[in-house]
């Protein structure tokens, strides 16, 4: 993240708002690792921040009036008053930065105003958080100009609710939370449960490995049903096995808690898919501490199966990333974030990443999809002030 980006998004905001920003601000988008859909069941899981971000020039005001600009949509600024924000009212992006100062002011945080102009790399609609990267920027900028004094986990909880109630999308904790506090270099063993949190070093290259992100170019949407269904499913099950969240159900215990759930087939996958994931993001943490990195493959292979066979939230073109990345030598693949289109990740030795590009993006082709968009995932520094 370079100073030149800053000063662009600082000038832009000075032409818009005819004064300089207070300062700017940057969050990253995130991948996945492992750990899917385990975090609304108080689960475990393993993201990395992304070199791409969303970045915020902002100014506090006084006056009870949020604007709001955004260079990647077309309107212009959008003139709001704090005291008139109400959850669930607003359907275009705005909804997002609004939510966090919704969210803050709810939380008895005396944000009295602000002009915010943002600008994003993050690409959206492709599983890597850019929706948790625009709420993390505003909460971390707010946090800093009304002097809150607040931690990343506790800004991630904000940006949590505001996401949930504000915006009306039922996610969990891993987005807000990677964006918040991952650091260069590392992953981020998190614990959704209380937010407790390892960074476990994650340096590929110099292994001689590398993490692909494949972007299938298919757009998902957490607020279109299917995430939710699978959530109450998730939820289903923990009541019928009498327990708080499925993360009480230690994986030792599984065929028993399965054998307990008789006839209910899908809660039956739903519950086997959030246990044996649990499962492998301890076994990712322990092979990753012990220098076994090339081990992690087989297990992000089975939680492919996992999310595909017993989650049921693959498709077709996540399916093709990781099977032509696997035939063409990869160490192991999965679909990474919520799932229905976005992106996978694909592990592979450095010599076999441009054989594995171009095998994936030609079965792309030759199935009719359109061209994925393909590059190499850096664990990224976590949010930041740039200026
Ligand atoms: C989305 C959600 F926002 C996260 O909270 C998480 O549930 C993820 O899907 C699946 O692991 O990114």
């Amino acid at each position: 993240m370079s100073e030149a980006v800053a000063q662009t998004v600082a000038s832009r905001f000075s032409e818009l708002y005819g004064a300089e920003p207070h300062g700017v601000w940057a969050a990253p988008g995130r991948v996945n690792l492992i750990g899917e859909h385990t975090d609304y069941n108080d689960g475990f899981v393993m993201p990395f921040a992304l070199p791409h971000t969303a970045v915020a020039a902002v100014a506090r005001r006084d006056d009870g009036i949020l604007r709001l600009h955004s260079a990647d949509v077309e309107s212009g600024v959008t003139e709001l008053r704090l005291d008139a924000l109400s959850p669930e009212s607003d359907k275009t992006w705005t909804a997002y930065p609004a939510g966090v100062v919704w969210a803050l002011r709810e939380a008895g945080h005396a944000i009295t105003g602000a002009d915010i102009h943002l600008s994003s790399t993050v690409p959206s609609g492709a599983g890597l958080s850019s929706s948790a990267a625009l709420e993390v920027v505003v909460a971390l900028a707010l946090n800093d100009l009304f002097s809150l004094g607040l931690r990343g986990w506790q800004l991630a909880r904000l940006c949590q609710r505001a996401e949930n109630v504000y915006v009306g999308a039922p996610v969990g904790i891993m987005d807000q939370t990677a964006s918040a506090c991952c650091e260069t270099g590392h992953a981020l063993f998190l614990d959704t449960r209380d937010l407790s949190q390892k960074q476990i070093p994650f340096d590929l290259a110099a292994e001689g490995m590398r993490l692909l992100v494949v972007d299938t170019q298919v757009k998902h949407s957490h607020s279109e049903g299917e995430y939710g269904k699978r959530r109450a499913g998730c939820e289903k099950g923990a009541a019928l096995l009498g327990v708080d969240a499925l993360r009480d159900i230690p994986y030792a215990d599984l065929d028993a808690a399965l054998a307990r759930l008789g006839d209910e087939e899908e809660v039956r996958r739903l519950v086997r898919h959030i246990v044996t994931e649990n499962a492998r993001v301890e076994r990712v943490v322990s092979l990753l501490e012990s220098g076994e990195t090339r081990a992690i493959g087989p297990v992000l292979i089975e939680g492919h199966a996992s999310l595909r066979d017993d989650f049921r939230i693959s498709c077709p073109e996540l399916d093709l990333v990781v099977d032509t990345a696997l035939a063409s030598g990869a160490l192991g693949a999965r679909m990474t974030g919520g799932g229905f289109g976005g992106s996978a990740i694909v592990l592979a030795e450095e010599q076999d990443v441009d054989a594995i590009t171009k095998t994936v993006t030609e079965a792309f082709a030759s199935a009719g999809f359109t061209t994925p968009r393909v590059f190499e995932a850096v664990p990224s520094p976590g949010a930041r002030r740039l200026h």
